[in-house]
């Protein structure tokens, strides 16, 4: 009797086939055979360090321009697709990002849903996004939100303008948490809109903080000069997506620094060397980055840079999960 149940109880026994098909059966499975992946040592990221040279990007985008309308497509947009996550259409783990055009002349129709997007400007000038009904104008280098549930509509000025979204999408879909409106008509807002909740930060403004932060504050080795976009109240600017905008000195080399959050980041003035999770990476003026959670970053300028990047940091810190680590 002995010698049959301990090998059951070791689990090597060859009843053990027929026990796990048993439970299979019962719809029940063995925490044992699957612990260690369902609380890991510590997180290891699907996404991988990836870099989209603006350029390429840019010319793929203006193809779709002459492919496909803005009201056909309801929103022209490349995704910035991790090749870590095939098939996907996620730039990180639980991040989406994408580039998106609109031209002139044209309308991207409104529609509301629960995901919450940013916009970044990367190109052009002129274009609108309105959020419900209020209309923010886009600049190089601006900043603006569309919160859950807000009206949004994008409108084209006189001249092609680019700039990249990024949502929650990937974190929302987990939790089942998606729902989304169409208006019939464009550019009517309907009855029942709270009024505006549309923020915009200008370039021009957020740019002379970040000189008059590196002015006045020692530069964080690990960091550099970081500016967070913030509600009037502190909070975040949104509730899953964490915007920064950093400064990184002329010479300027960062200690190696890891957070819980994956980031996608561009490259908004100056030049960068990167070293992600030992990979090695140029970034010139737009170019973009996926920095996967968890991973290692050390950022040299080679000029001095302003780097412009949103994780959904905020997601991590209201559930308690949110971690750092400074290196030597
Ligand atoms: C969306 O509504 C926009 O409004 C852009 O510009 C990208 C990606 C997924 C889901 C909704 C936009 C989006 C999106």
């Amino acid at each position: 009797m002995a010698g049959a149940d301990s090998a059951e109880a070791s689990g090597t026994g060859a009843g053990m086939t027929g026990y796990y098909q048993r439970l299979e059966q019962a719809a029940l499975a063995p925490l044992w055979e699957s612990l260690a992946a369902l609380a890991p040592r510590e997180p290891a990221p699907r996404a991988r360090p990836h870099h989209w040279a603006y350029g390429e990007a840019r010319r793929h985008l203006l193809e779709a321009g002459r492919r496909i309308t803005a009201e056909e497509a309801e929103r022209r947009v490349v995704v910035l697709a991790n090749p870590g996550l095939p098939g996907a259409l996620q730039a990180t783990d639980t991040l989406y990002a994408g580039l998106q055009l609109i031209l002139p002349g044209e309308v991207a129709p409104a529609h509301r849903h629960s995901q919450s997007a940013l916009r970044f400007v990367m190109e052009g000038q002129g274009a609108y996004t309105a959020v419900d009904g209020e209309r923010a104008w886009m600049s190089p280098g601006d900043f603006i939100v569309t919160p859950a549930m807000t009206w949004h509509e994008h409108g084209g000025g006189q001249e092609p303008v680019i700039w990249l979204d990024g949502l929650d999408v990937p974190l929302v879909g987990f939790l089942r948490a998606g729902f989304r409106d169409e208006l019939g008509a464009a550019a009517l807002a309907p009855i029942d809109s709270k009024g505006s909740r549309a923020f915009a930060w200008p370039y021009e403004r957020t740019r002379e903080a970040l000189h008059a932060l590196a002015a006045s504050h020692d530069v964080d080795p690990w960091r550099g000069h970081v500016l967070r976009y913030l509600r009037p109240d502190g909070g975040w600017a949104m509730p899953t997506l964490g915007p920064t905008l950093t400064l990184l000195p002329n010479g300027f080399r960062s200690r190696p620094y890891r957070s819980i959050d994956g980031a996608v980041a561009t490259l908004v003035e100056g030049r960068v060397r990167a070293v992600v999770g030992g990979e090695a990476f140029e970034l010139g003026p737009r170019d973009l980055i996926v920095l996967p959670g968890w991973t290692d970053v050390e950022l040299e300028a080679v000029e001095e840079s302003v780097l412009f990047a949103f994780s959904d940091r905020p997601v991590y810190e209201a559930l308690g999960l949110w971690r750092e680590e400074r290196g030597a």
